[in-house]
């Protein structure tokens, strides 16, 4: 018999190392899966999935089906080749266990090619283990059907044969341990807009996505690759001609594919992957592509006398307005850097990219001719409608110049003019707004309520955005311009605090003034300036005593500690529930409130499933937005 933990065994050096290891995982799940909140919770599944696709892109699966169970469990199947069952005599357990139950073994035996397991997430799935309360795992390999379940990472019993099979693949079937995990309710469109993604980036992987409890399904399968990417998220705007234009070629072992299209639209929406990782940081291959769609571009346009000989040459910028790319790239080490290890940092990846880009587009444009009059066109008047805008952003920095002069009227600033010390919560709606400037500190907290309908910067221009009466007075009660003029050193307040409803329509304000943000002025992202406030979600009474939960774990918490005493549970659905005390206590009290920091990833993950999952639909999805509102409600500081 074969040791392992439940049966009594000695334990031996190998085991307790292993124990050592997952209990690591344990004690700081942070450290493996970023946060303990939704997005760490989703993480585990992608965890599991990109071992799959792996297996995918090795040629040896083409069916992965992620399952989400009424008891909140889930499971991800594939069709691959199994895990390897053969039990390794030296620790005389299967390899699956070992792959399972120790920290970093990815457990590939074989060549390295390309894989997208181990690179961003990379901790394998043996963590995805540790932090589950159960797991079991299925395996169909040699003919048979292989069994074994874990309690938190500990084996129950050993990986058994239990049938026939004539198949192969794996199954890892998992329970987010609730100790662990704040909140456990997986988001539909969270997994779909991801698994989305990496179907058009292995064309031909049929992925599934089942809701059991709420009876949904997707199902995706891109046979057309990063094209079809590109034409979805083109899906309804007006592309400036046909058919996207795709390049791919090879060189040094790195591959490159790149296909973009241009839409009448203001917006840029360029995606780029390594290894199927998105490297929302960009990077070299990001880099490389501009070089050359730029140098490309002039070039033909000059040959083609689109462009006299006395205009200046289109820039990097000129040519981002209204493009869609997806840049693809495939090598063996991916080095990622950045503040979010998402940027791709291979600087040989820059000259391969560029090389490759800047022949395919001249062959193509070669041609076909007619593809460059309205991308020239296109980009000759985005450098008008910059200058444009650069003069309105001047006449909203003139009128912000002399702050304390002309400071919006709808401000309640502090006292204190020393921005280190100074706050400014940005408040939805006038009466959440009234309670706030009753319940704050004047001293050094000043309050902005905001009443109007904030301009979805997915669709407008700078010089449109300006115009937005929100928008304006956001940027004068900042005082540190926008844009070209942007300036850090005249920000009023460090602590910029977005405070809106727990509602669908808080959530979408939320979401908006991230992206708003994040488009507009990242620095203030980038130097930890930007707070999302935490107003509690219950308010639970036992007698005389009161508590405030700002979670459902912490709803859990409580409920446990009062489980025999008679409680009333309030849930708060909006700021205005509260009364200016109340909220001072619970959400603007520095000495008790949680605040939560905006990080860069956070914002830009918040625009991109905007601009993913909404596009211009008027309507957003509610569901979505309802699952986003937790991810950011949850970010880690
Ligand atoms: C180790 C080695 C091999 C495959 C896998 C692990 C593997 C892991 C997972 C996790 C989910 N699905 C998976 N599929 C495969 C290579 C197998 C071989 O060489 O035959």
């Amino acid at each position: 018999m074969k040791g392992t933990f439940a049966e009594g065994n000695e334990y031996t050096a190998s085991d307790i190392q292993i124990l050592e290891g997952l209990d690591a995982a344990r004690r700081r799940p942070s450290m493996y899966i970023g946060d303990t909140g939704i997005r760490g919770l989703h993480h585990l599944v992608y965890e599991v999935v990109d071992n799959a696709i792996d297996e995918a892109m090795a040629g040896y699966c083409d069916h992965v089906i992620v399952t989400l169970h009424p008891d909140g469990s889930v499971s991800v199947e594939d069709n691959g080749r199994g895990i390897p069952v053969d039990v390794h005599p030296k620790v005389n357990k299967s390899a699956a266990e070992v792959v399972l139950t120790t920290l970093h073994a990815g457990g590939k035996f074989d060549n390295k090619a390309y894989q997208v397991s181990g690179g961003l997430h990379g901790v394998g799935v043996s963590v995805v283990n540790a932090l589950s309360s159960w797991l079991e795992l299925t395996v169909w390999r040699d003919g048979l059907e292989w069994h074994q379940r874990y309690s938190r990472g500990v084996p129950q019993c050993e990986l058994k044969a239990i049938g026939e099979a004539n198949r192969t693949g794996t199954k890892v079937h998992f329970m987010p341990d609730d100790a662990i995990f704040e909140e456990r309710d997986f988001s539909f469109d969270i997994l779909s807009a991801r698994l989305r993604e990496i179907a058009f980036l292995v064309p031909g992987l049929r992925i599934e996505l089942i809701d059991i409890k709420n009876n949904k399904s997707s199902s995706f399968k891109y046979d057309g690759g990063i094209v079809s990417f590109v034409e979805y998220l083109n899906r309804d705007k007006t592309p400036l001609f046909k058919e996207p234009i795709h390049i791919s070629g090879e060189k040094d072992d790195v591959l490159v594919e790149v296909a973009l299209q241009y839409n009448d639209s203001y917006q840029e929406r360029l995606f780029a992957f390594a290894n199927l990782i998105h490297t929302i940081e960009g990077g070299t291959h990001v880099i490389g592509f501009r070089a050359a769609l730029t140098r490309a571009v002039n070039e033909m346009a000059r040959r083609q006398k689109l462009l006299r000989d006395k205009d200046p040459n289109l820039s990097g910028d000129d040519l981002k307005e209204g493009l869609t790319a997806i840049i693809s790239v495939k090598l063996k080490e991916p080095q990622f850097e950045g503040q979010t290890k998402t940027r791709l940092g291979n600087s040989d990846v820059r000259g391969i990219v560029d090389s490759i880009v800047y022949e395919g587009l001249m062959a193509f444009l070669e041609e076909k001719p007619d593809y460059l009059r309205p991308i020239v066109e296109k980009a000759i008047k985005a450098r008008q409608a910059r200058d444009a805008a650069k003069k309105a952003r001047e006449l909203v920095r003139r009128k912000s110049a002399f702050s304390g002069l002309d400071l919006p009227g709808k401000l309640a600033d502090c006292s204190s003019k020393n921005p280190k010390e100074s706050e400014l919560y940005i408040v939805e709606g006038d009466s959440a707004g009234g309670s706030a400037k009753q319940g704050r500190d004047r001293t050094f907290q000043a309050i902005l309520p905001l009443r109007g309908k904030i301009l979805n910067v997915e669709k407008a221009r700078l010089d449109k955005v300006l115009s937005n009466a929100e928008i304006r007075t956001i940027i004068q009660a900042l005082g540190c311009g926008i844009g070209e003029d942007f300036n850090i050193n005249k920000l009023r307040y460090h602590r910029v605090i977005i405070m809106t409803d727990a509602d669908v329509d808080g959530a979408h304000i939320r979401t908006l003034l991230l992206a708003f943000f994040y488009r507009f002025m990242p620095e203030i992202i980038e130097r930890g300036h930007l707070y999302i406030a935490q107003p509690p979600l219950y308010r639970v009474q036992a007698g005389r005593s009161e508590y405030y939960c700002y979670s459902d774990k912490d709803l859990r918490n409580a409920m446990e500690q009062l489980s025999n005493k008679k409680v009333y549970v309030q849930r708060y659905k909006g700021l205005g529930e509260m009364n200016p005390e109340q909220l001072w206590k619970t959400t603007m009290n520095p000495e008790e409130r949680v605040l939560k920091r905006v990080d860069i990833e956070d914002a830009l993950a918040a625009d991109e499933y905007f601009t993913i999952l909404m596009g211009d639909k008027v309507e957003p999805r509610r569901e979505f937005i309802e699952a986003h509102a937790k991810e950011v409600r949850n970010l880690d500081v």
